[in-house]
């Protein structure tokens, strides 16, 4: 039979990659980058060539199963298990109230445009609170600063123009992840390259000499978990000499010279002693970052699961508000978004809101709601605490708590006390193999999308409309991960309210439909974007910023409540601890957090998740790589498998989250890695306001396993 090629994009990822998709017989035999894109280039990686092997793969589930009495799982017709599992909730719901059902949404919830959007509504429509989602254990300090110190209507700089990025615990190259004027992910390497041939200066500050850090113009190899003394240190040269914007800081921001004391008892001797990076380095760094006409710094997941995210993510925001890193009025804005309404951004101030402190709280640690979330991090807490509002059924969509949520035995510990775990996954995971009923998804190339979540990432007015290319496997009893939700929601007689309006509720909508009435405030109708095969540039989208509004009074805040106090609490301390090394998470080009690790071509690249060491430190502690090192924190021990790296400094660990099963059998660290947040707890060093555990930067001690 012939091969056809249709365009799709990948959802192994965020990242969304355009594609050609070739099919044969109705299955999808080879995927490659779609060169005529014009974003993408033709750019793939290893993890999003593996789409044919993934959709066909033996491991993949292609029917929803239940846990039998003896604790096996069988398979059950969907319409059974969606007729059950819809009976259990409202029994749940009449017995102990709406709170008590809980949903978890993690990375591949945000993969499929619906599903997010469609599960928040369908906790809406029920009266449940109980909405918990990845982000919350991600970067949550990102909302907390935003919201205590407001913003710019008209946004900051991007990396298009930029003179400058600082990039802080970002790693794009390897993770397609880029924040807030960082590197654009879809190819970074191609963007980085072209944007230093026009004289961009990089600025890289991570513990580990990554592949940016490589090709960075100064790297500050800050020691893990000191990036708010380093921060501070740099804005206090800025400031000290007078290198900010002026202007713009008399203008629109409040607080500057509270800041300015804070920050000022930072002396370099003290911030160079414990970040260990060197003062003149410190003092090139403020200087390169505050010469630049444009410029932008952003950090990424290292220093956000660090202690002190929102100080960190604060004095981010500092140091683009004092160097006035803002498009000013005329500036050209090439990407207000294209699935977004038009806003008419103006170059003016916004004022802070109010991302936590009200709405419903979590009945553990004073913790709350951050950005209508509850937070994950204090999820398996209300599913173990007795009482009015416990957590008694967890629908767990894309995500796999067991390998991701700080504090392993205490999740294990929690999965098992549920009344009801449903788990839409493709394969019996870490989690879900502990689930009463586990639903089989369709995968990327048998939906429909939008890339919904990177609409104004872009940095040119571009969507992309991915039509299903291939039917699910013959036989399959698949369902997307909205669908579970309208499927109850229509046997519970509840509603589910979009923006664009309330989803019919007699048949089950298209997701076209579905797409459509989250999107509603799009600039051009899905028909005439689905007309477009493949990604497409439009016309006609870009704005112009148009003047302040003569009577805005709102103004930056530099020095908002708590922000003194935190810094001088954090020049007390000496960064001294009992522990010889601090381990850092990373993320590995091969797998994308627990996905992946199952397949062929990723399994090749290695089936572990190596404890990444220098090798003076291995020769101290006694091992060579390839052996196998016990890994102590306050709170337990895990083994890795030790491998040399020189891109590690001593005194530091560098491991990736999310491999391994709590049941590991200490001989197969080296088939399926280990958990690393089996060394965190989340009730000794956690955020106040988002509960967000230390996640990076744990203090551990190492030593020969036992076992080798
Ligand atoms: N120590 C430490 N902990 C961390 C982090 C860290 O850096 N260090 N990072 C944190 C961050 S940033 C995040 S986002 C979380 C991630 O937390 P989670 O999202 O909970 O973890 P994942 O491993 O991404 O889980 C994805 C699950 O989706 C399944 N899956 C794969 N494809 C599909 C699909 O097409 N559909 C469906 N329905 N399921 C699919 C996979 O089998 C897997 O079980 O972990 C956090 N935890
Ligand atoms: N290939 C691949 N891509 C992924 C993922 C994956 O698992 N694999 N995961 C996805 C997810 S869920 C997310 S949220 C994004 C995250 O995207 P990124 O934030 O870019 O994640 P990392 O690549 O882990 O980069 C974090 C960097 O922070 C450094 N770091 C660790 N601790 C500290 C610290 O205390 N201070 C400083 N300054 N740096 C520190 C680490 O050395 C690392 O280089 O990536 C996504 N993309
Ligand atoms: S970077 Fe890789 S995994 Fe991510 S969307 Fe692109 S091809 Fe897929
Ligand atoms: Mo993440």
């Amino acid at each position: 039979m012939a091969i056809q090629t249709r365009k799709s994009y990948c959802r192994f990822c965020h990242n969304y990659c355009a594609l050609e998709v070739d099919i044969e017989d109705g299955r999808a035999v080879a995927v490659r980058g779609d060169a005529g894109d014009p974003i993408y280039g033709g750019y793939t990686c290893i993890k999003g060539r593996q789409l044919p092997e993934l959709h066909a793969h033996p491991m993949r589930l292609l029917q929803p199963h239940k846990r039998q009495a003896d604790g096996s799982f069988e398979p059950i017709g969907s319409q059974q298990a969606l007729d059950e599992i819809s009976q259990r909730v409202s029994k749940i719901i009449d017995e102990s109230g709406p709170r008590s059902v809980a949903s978890y949404c993690g990375t591949y919830a945000f993969q499929n445009s619906a599903a997010l959007a469609v599960a928040k509504s369908w906790h809406y429509g029920i009266g449940s609170e109980s909405f918990y989602s990845s982000v919350t254990i991600d970067q949550p300090g990102k909302f907390v600063a935003m919201s205590r110190a407001g913003g710019w209507h008209a946004g900051g700089h991007g990396f298009k123009d930029a003179d400058v990025v600082m990039i802080i615990g970002c790693n794009t190259i390897v993770s397609q992840y880029s924040a807030f004027g960082g590197i654009p992910p879809w190819n970074p390497v191609r963007e980085l390259n072209e944007a230093k041939k026009r004289g961009l200066e990089v600025i890289a500050i991570d513990p580990r000499r990554t592949d940016l850090a490589r090709r960075a113009d100064l790297h500050l190899q800050v020691r893990p978990g000191e990036d708010p003394t380093l921060l501070s240190g740099i804005l206090r040269v800025i400031l000290e000499e007078g290198l900010h914007d002026k202007d713009f800081c008399e203008n629109w921001v409040e607080g500057l010279d509270e800041l300015h004391a804070s920050v000022r008892q930072f002396d370099l001797d003290y911030v160079s002693q414990r970040t260990r990076v060197p003062i003149e380095q410190i003092v090139a760094a403020a200087r390169m970052f505050a010469r630049g006409r444009k410029g932008v710094a952003t950090a990424g997941t290292g220093p956000d699961m660090a202690p002190r995210g929102n100080l960190t993510e604060h004095l981010v925001i500092a140091l683009n508000m004092a160097c006035g890193r803002v498009h000013r009025e005329g500036d050209r804005l090439p990407n207000p978004g294209v699935l977004s309404p038009q806003r008419n951004r103006r170059a003016q101030a916004t004022p802070p809101w109010p991302s936590y402190g009200s709405g419903p709280r979590s009945r553990v640690r004073g913790l709350g709601q951050l950005i209508g979330e509850m937070p994950t991090a204090a999820l398996s807490d209300e599913i173990l605490e007795p009482g009015e509002g416990q957590v008694k059924a967890l629908l767990c969509i894309g995500g796999n708590p067991v390998v991701a949520w700080p504090d392993q035995q205490k999740t294990v510990r929690a999965m098992d006390e549920l009344s009801l775990l449903v788990c839409v996954d493709i394969r019996i995971s870490a989690t879900s193999k502990m689930a009463d009923y586990v639903l089989a998804p369709k995968l990327t190339l048998e939906r429909a999308d939008l890339p919904v979540l990177c609409d104004n990432w872009y940095e040119a007015a571009y969507t992309q409309y991915a039509a299903p290319v291939v039917d699910p496997p013959e036989g399959a009893d698949v369902l997307e991960e909205w669908e579970l939700y309208w499927e109850m929601a229509h046997r519970m007689g509840s509603q589910i309210l979009l923006p664009g309006g309330p989803l019919a509720m007699d048949e089950r909508p298209s997701k076209d439909d579905v797409l459509d009435l989250i999107t509603n405030r799009k600039r051009f109708p899905l028909e005439q974007i689905k007309s477009h095969e493949g990604g497409h540039i439009y016309e006609g989208v870009e704005e112009i910023v148009g003047a302040a509004d003569p009577d805005c009074e709102a103004r930056i805040q530099l020095a908002p409540e708590g922000i003194t106090a935190e810094l001088a609490e954090v020049r007390t301390e000496s960064g001294v601890e009992s522990f010889s090394h601090r381990l850092i998470s990373r993320r590995l080009r091969h797998v994308y957090n627990s996905s992946g690790q199952q397949l062929d071509a990723i399994r090749a690249k290695g089936t572990t998740n190596h404890a990444f060491i220098n090798p003076l430190d291995l020769e101290e502690v006694g091992v060579v790589s390839g052996d196998i090192l016990e890994i102590t924190s306050s709170h337990a021990s895990i083994l890795g498998v030790a491998q040399a790296a020189a891109d590690v400094p001593p005194g530091v660990i560098s491991m990736a989250h999310a491999w391994g099963d709590p049941s590991i059998d200490p001989k197969e660290v080296r088939e399926i890695g280990s958990s690393t947040n089996r060394l965190v707890s989340n009730e000794t060093d956690y955020d106040p306001i988002s509960g967000m555990a230390r996640q990076s930067a744990i203090p551990v001690n190492l030593r020969p396993a036992p076992i080798r």
